[in-house]
């Protein structure tokens, strides 16, 4: 008879954006991963995933040896978080995809409730001192960007005196293709988000939050978990809100999932642990009074995917991907947390090494940036050592 305890680990899959992936399934297999974590992104955000649809690309994982374990993303549509226009529609809508997940077997379910833009960079390729290259977020581009690209009405107002001086050095140091590229990197879409904006469908877009305070955000997205979560608790699907990247309001714009308080607001209004988080490091870890291990321990029970990775900033406000295991982030505290939060539980978690480093022979080639096979190869590498170092020293 067997008689060792079962021991609970993380299931180690990795993003793959479809077909035209520069990464391929097979290099995430050779990567070690089981799972990947997938999205129909040919579909317009809001439109039903249709069956068909999603059996095309569950076939075609499962064809490389692998299983489609988790949606990344099943966008939520700008009139669900403003409550405007056709936004019953698109509820509706959303909970016949999930509906149609969860017949094909697909059952956690990653969004995200940001308005307007998703994860928000300044410089896609930031040389790091080993030569590889990093996504930057850079507070004095990010605010001349504001200031003197998008010249957002009142902008001023969010901004210290001495962010407006270096943004406007910054500024003055900048030719147009630097403008141009700032602009782009900031709104043309990066990989994963659903919208790509000019300036000015972008201030269109902004000017869709006017009156919609964070206070009216988090009622609205309260609405939509009431509304969805019923459907999540009904067919067993696990519910997974990435928090904000950055985690702070942007452009005038509220964000309403950046701190431990904000999920546990949401947790309190909609208790089911299907009402979950998409734990991811990168995000929280960028301000220094979200504590990552103790918030493992806090949502425990409703972390229902994770994103492992680390970054680095600075008192400007600041900050680059670091590599995994560096940086700002306690990765060992974190993983230690999940280990102990799954052996609590009796789960595994499916897990994704964020992002990674454009590195090696990556650095001659189109990647996605953030995705390229190489970087996110040596994260999870590391994450997987980490992980069998801690269970193996603490579950005897
Ligand atoms: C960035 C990603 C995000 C994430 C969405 C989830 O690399 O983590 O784009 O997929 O915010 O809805």
């Amino acid at each position: 008879m067997n008689t060792q305890p079962a021991v609970y680990s993380m299931i180690q899959s990795m993003r793959w954006y479809g077909p035209n992936d520069p990464v391929s399934l097979a290099d995430i297999r050779q990567a070690g991963c089981t799972g990947v974590v997938s999205a129909l992104h040919h579909i317009a955000n809001g439109e039903v995933w249709e069956i068909a649809e999603i059996k095309k690309r569950q076939d075609a994982v499962a064809a490389a040896g692998m299983i489609w374990n988790v949606v990344e993303s099943l966008p939520v549509n700008e009139s669900i978080k403003t409550q405007t226009g056709d936004f019953k529609q698109h509820l509706e809508n959303y909970k016949i995809s999930l509906r149609n997940l969860a017949h094909c077997g697909i059952k956690i379910v990653t969004y995200n409730f940001m308005p307007v833009l998703d994860w928000t960079r300044t410089d896609l390729s930031y040389q790091m001192p080993d030569g590889s290259k990093a996504l930057l977020f850079e507070m004095a581009a990010f605010v001349a960007f504001d200031l003197y690209i998008l010249k957002r009405k009142g902008a001023g107002a969010d901004y210290s005196a001495q962010q407006i001086a270096d943004a406007k050095e910054r500024f003055a140091a900048m030719n147009d293709a630097d403008k141009l590229l700032l602009q782009r990197n900031i709104i043309a879409g990066l990989p994963g988000s659903e919208e790509s904006f000019t300036i000015e469908q972008f201030q269109q877009a902004l000017d869709t939050y006017e009156g919609i305070d964070a206070a009216k955000l988090r009622a609205n997205l309260i609405a939509f978990l009431r509304e969805v979560i019923p459907v999540a608790d009904e067919l067993g699907v696990n519910m997974a809100i990435h928090p904000d990247d950055p985690p702070y309001d942007i452009l005038g714009l509220p964000r309403v999932v950046s701190t431990a308080a904000d999920v546990q607001e949401l947790a309190d209004a909609v208790p089911s642990v299907n009402n979950g988080l998409c734990f991811c490091t990168g995000s929280f870890g960028v301000r220094p009074d979200n504590n990552l291990p103790e918030m493992v321990a806090q949502f425990a029970e409703r972390i229902n995917f994770i994103h492992l990775r680390s970054t680095r900033r600075n008192a400007a406000g600041d900050f680059y991907e670091d590599n995994h295991l560096e940086g700002d982030v306690d990765m060992y505290g974190v993983v230690k947390q999940l280990v102990l939060a799954m052996q609590g539980r009796g789960v595994n978690i499916s897990m994704r090494p964020d992002h990674g480093h454009q590195m090696l022979d990556d650095l001659h080639k189109k990647t996605n940036p953030g995705y390229s096979a190489i970087g996110r190869l040596r994260g999870l590498a590391e994450l997987r050592g980490l992980e069998l170092g801690i269970s193996r020293s603490i579950l005897k």
